[in-house]
């Protein structure tokens, strides 16, 4: 194993003896939302996922060392640091975070790499990045990660701050399923529903499982999305949400702001034009997927433990 990467010992223990494990990710507690809800949201989700059967597992750069399974100090340590002064750390970043000994928060691509590292399996998160609006060669490293790492992502879809449609058609084009879990079309973060076309819709973690592990048996290289709506009783109206975001995405044109400061920058505009809403809407998001990536983990666990392996 790589001595850049410390895996926590409960994770370590529950991956030996095959229990569920899921990957969290920290750009979200750095970049996504304000402290302390940042981590009030983040043990949140941890909860959750303990709910659900699995062991969370926390994923960021402390010092330069790569940690899977940050503890609830190194957790508030994290979300109380001032904003801009963590690394966001997508593929290309992670080098630099490790070699320069930083404190880092992994984006979705930064986090799947690291939990294939690890050897985990799924990893439950809010929304993915994707093409952005009007920038159609501004394509989140997510997009491509998915692509080539063996990681099922639990989110809401993407925010409506991107191209949606282009953002599909990267994901098809990188070969990466994009899976309804009990919904037809893709979900847009704060609305459950956009209407685009999906691949598949199911309905239960088993599901889901059997999903990850064909893809497995198969010996296919690539990511695997799973999009859960947000709870319908915290969903946005479709045009409040999207005013707000068309808003945030006017104002980070004209301020010129670019490349990886764009995502935080809007949402952090979305949610301060929004009021709490939004915010309501964001964190029960994501402790939802947080349960739902512990079932699919808890499932696939059961799957991989019970069935003798096809050959
Ligand atoms: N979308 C959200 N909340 C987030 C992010 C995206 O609704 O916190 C974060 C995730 O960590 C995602 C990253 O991987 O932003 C994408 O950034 P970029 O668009 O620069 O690739
Ligand atoms: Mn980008």
């Amino acid at each position: 194993m790589n001595s850049h990467l410390h895996i926590a010992p409960e994770v370590a223990d529950a991956l030996h003896e095959q229990r569920p494990v899921v990957a969290l990710e920290s750009t979200l507690i750095t970049h996504g939302l304000a402290y302390p809800s940042n981590v009030e949201t983040a043990l949140a989700m941890e909860a959750a996922v303990r709910e659900s059967g699995a062991v969370p597992a926390t994923i960021a750069v402390l010092g330069g060392q790569i940690t899977v399974g940050l503890s609830h100090d190194e957790v508030e340590r994290l979300g109380a640091l001032p904003t801009g002064t963590v690394r966001k750390c997508s593929r290309r970043d992670l080098s630099i975070a490790v070699g320069l000994g930083e404190d880092a928060a992994t984006t979705v691509a930064g986090t799947m790499i690291v939990a294939h590292m690890a050897g985990l399996r799924v990893f439950a998160t809010g929304g993915i990045g994707g093409v952005h609006r009007g920038h159609p060669f501004d394509v989140s490293a997510d997009l491509i990660e998915l692509g080539r790492t063996p990681i099922a992502v639990v989110c809401s879809g993407a925010k409506s701050i991107l191209d949606l449609p282009l953002t599909l058609e990267v994901l098809e084009t990188q070969g990466v399923p994009v899976i309804g879990y009990g919904i037809d079309s893709l979900p847009s973060f704060y609305t459950r529903s956009t209407g685009l076309p999906i691949d598949a819709r199911i309905e239960r973690p088993e599901q889901a499982a059997r999903i990850v592990e064909a893809a497995h048996a198969l010996g296919m290289q690539h990511g695997i999305l799973f999009a859960v709506p947000v709870p319908a009783e915290e969903e946005l109206p479709y045009e409040q949400a999207e005013a707000a975001i068309q808003q945030a995405t006017d104002e980070a044109e004209a301020q010129g702001i670019h490349g990886k400061a764009v995502t935080p920058f809007v949402l952090k505009r979305v949610s301060e034009i929004t009021g709490g809403e939004s915010k309501r809407a964001n964190v029960t998001l994501l402790v939802n997927n947080a349960r739902v990536g512990g079932q699919i983990a808890a499932a696939l666990s059961e799957l991989e433990t019970t069935t003798i392996p096809v050959r």
